[in-house]
C-alpha cells in the first residue's frame, strides 16, 4: 500500500501510437500524475512532453532508477517488456504494462516470478474488461439473473487497417492471438471463469504477414462451461464492426446477447429487455475508437486505486498468467491439431 496524500508520480515509457490514449487518461486519473516521459526516439519523447505538459523527458529507461518515481506505465511492444520490467523490479517501482505481457508463456512466468520475489506489484493494462459494456455484463452475471453460466461466445471480427497504425504487426509471428485474442481470453475468464483446456485453429488470410490474422478457439472452463472465442482482422463487412466485441453468454436461467451498438439483450423467463451502454463523452475520444479509449482511464484508475489501498489488481501479472497460459495452449493446439490442457504447460500457478 502506498499511503500518501500527494499525487503518485509516474514515469511513462513508450510515446508511440497508443500512448496518446494513456496520456490523456492520466490527466483524468485521481491521485496520480505523469512526472516524466521516456522514448528511445528523442523527437517522440520531446513532442509528447510538450503536448501533454510533462515537465521532463528522456531516452533511457534507466531514468526509472532515479528514486523519484512511484510507478511506471510501460506502453511499448511486447518484446521490450521483460527488460523494462526488470529495471522497474530492480528499482522497486510498481508497474502497469500494456498487453501482451510477453511473446510466450515462459517469458511471462519469468517476469512474474522476478516481480513476486522482489515484492514489486505488476498489473497488465488489460482494458477490454474495463469497457462499460463488460463491467455491466459482469454485474448482470454476478446478480444471478441468468443463473450459472454454461456457454459463451465472444467474437471480434473486422477488417480495420491495423497495419497502418501498428506496422510492427506485419512482422509479428504470434500476431492475432497475442494482439486481440489476449483481450478476448481475458474477457472469457472475466465472464465465465478460469479455463483448463483449449482447441484452436489459426488462419493467415492476408498475404504478406508473418503470423496468423484469424484464430478460432474453443475453451473448456473449470465449471464445465464451454466458450468459443474467435478473432479476425480479415472479416469484411459494412459497416466495419471495429472495435466491437459481439457474442452471448448463456446461463441455466437465461441469456445475455452482446449486440452491435453496445447493446446487451437480456432474455429471462420474465421476458426480454435491452440495455444500451452510452459512450462517456470525452473530448479527446473519436470514432471508431471511443469504446476502447473510454476504457483506458478506468483501467489506469484501477491501478492507482489498488496501489493506494493495497488491494490486488484484477489483472495482476500473477492472475494474468492464467490468460497467457490459454494463449500458449491455443498456439500449441494450432500447431499440433489436438486439444491442449493447461496442466500440460504449467503445473500450478
Ligand atoms: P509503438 O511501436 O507505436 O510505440 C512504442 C514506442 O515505444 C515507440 O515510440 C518506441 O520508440 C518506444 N520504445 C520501445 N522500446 C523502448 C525502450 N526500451 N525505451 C524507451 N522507449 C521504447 O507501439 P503501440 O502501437 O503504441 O503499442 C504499444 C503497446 O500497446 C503494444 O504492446 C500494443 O499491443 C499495445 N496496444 C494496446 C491497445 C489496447 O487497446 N490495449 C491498443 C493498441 C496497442
Ligand atoms: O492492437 C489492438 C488492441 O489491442 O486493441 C485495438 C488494437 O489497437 C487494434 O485492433
Amino acid at each position: 500500500m502506498i499511503a500518501v496524500s500527494q499525487n503518485l508520480k509516474g514515469l511513462f515509457i513508450g510515446a508511440g501510437f497508443f500512448s496518446r490514449n494513456h496520456l490523456h487518461a492520466w490527466a483524468e486519473v485521481e491521485g496520480a500524475e505523469i512526472a516524466a516521459i521516456c522514448d528511445r526516439d528523442p523527437q517522440r519523447a520531446e513532442a509528447a512532453a510538450k503536448e501533454y505538459g510533462i515537465a521532463e523527458w528522456g531516452t533511457d529507461a534507466a531514468m526509472l532508477q532515479s528514486g523519484r518515481f512511484d510507478f511506471v506505465d510501460i506502453c511499448t511492444t511486447m518484446e521490450t517488456h521483460e527488460a523494462l520490467i526488470a529495471l522497474a523490479v530492480q528499482a522497486g517501482v510498481p508497474v502497469i504494462v500494456q498487453k501482451p505481457m510477453a511473446p510466450d508463456l515462459a517469458t511471462c512466468l519469468r517476469i512474474e516470478a522476478q516481480a513476486r520475489a522482489a515484492g514489486v506489484p505488476v498489473m497488465l493494462h488489460e482494458n477490454f474488461r474495463f469497457q462499460k459494456i463488460f463491467r455491466r455484463l459482469r454485474e448482470i452475471l454476478s446478480s444471478g439473473e441468468i443463473g450459472e453460466v454454461t456457454f459463451g461466445r465472444l467474437n471480434w471480427r473486422n477488417d480495420i487497417d491495423v497495419y497502418t497504425n501498428q506496422p510492427y504487426l506485419i512482422e509479428t509471428k504470434r500476431f492475432m492471438i497475442m494482439d486481440v485474442g489476449i483481450h478476448m481470453l481475458d474477457l472469457a475468464r472475466y465472464l465465465l471463469g478460469d479455463a483448463s483446456e483449449v482447441s484452436c485453429f489459426n488462419q493467415s488470410v492476408k498475404e504478406g504477414i508473418a503470423g496468423e490474422d484469424a484464430a478460432t478457439m474453443l475453451l473448456r472452463h473449470d465449471n464445465k462451461a464451454v466458450s468459443v472465442v474467435d478473432v479476425s482482422y480479415a472479416s469484411h463487412k459494412s459497416p466495419n464492426l471495429f472495435p466491437q466485441t459481439l457474442g452471448e453468454i448463456e446461463g441455466r436461467l437465461g441469456t445475455v446477447e452482446i449486440l452491435e451498438g453496445q447493446v446487451l439483450r437480456i432474455h429471462t423467463a420474465a421476458g426480454r429487455r435491452d440495455e444500451v451502454l452510452a459512450a462517456d463523452g470525452r473530448s479527446w475520444t473519436s470514432e471508431p475508437w471511443t469504446q476502447i479509449q473510454d476504457s483506458v482511464p478506468r483501467t489506469q484508475q484501477h491501478f492507482i486505486d489498488c496501489l493506494r489501498s493495497g488491494r490486488d489488481f484484477e489483472t495482476s501479472a500473477g492472475d494474468s498468467l492464467k490468460t497467457y497460459a490459454l494463449a500458449e495452449a491455443a498456439y500449441c493446439s494450432a500447431a499440433t491439431g489436438r486439444t491442449v490442457a493447461i496442466a500440460e504447460l504449467v503445473k500450478e500457478f
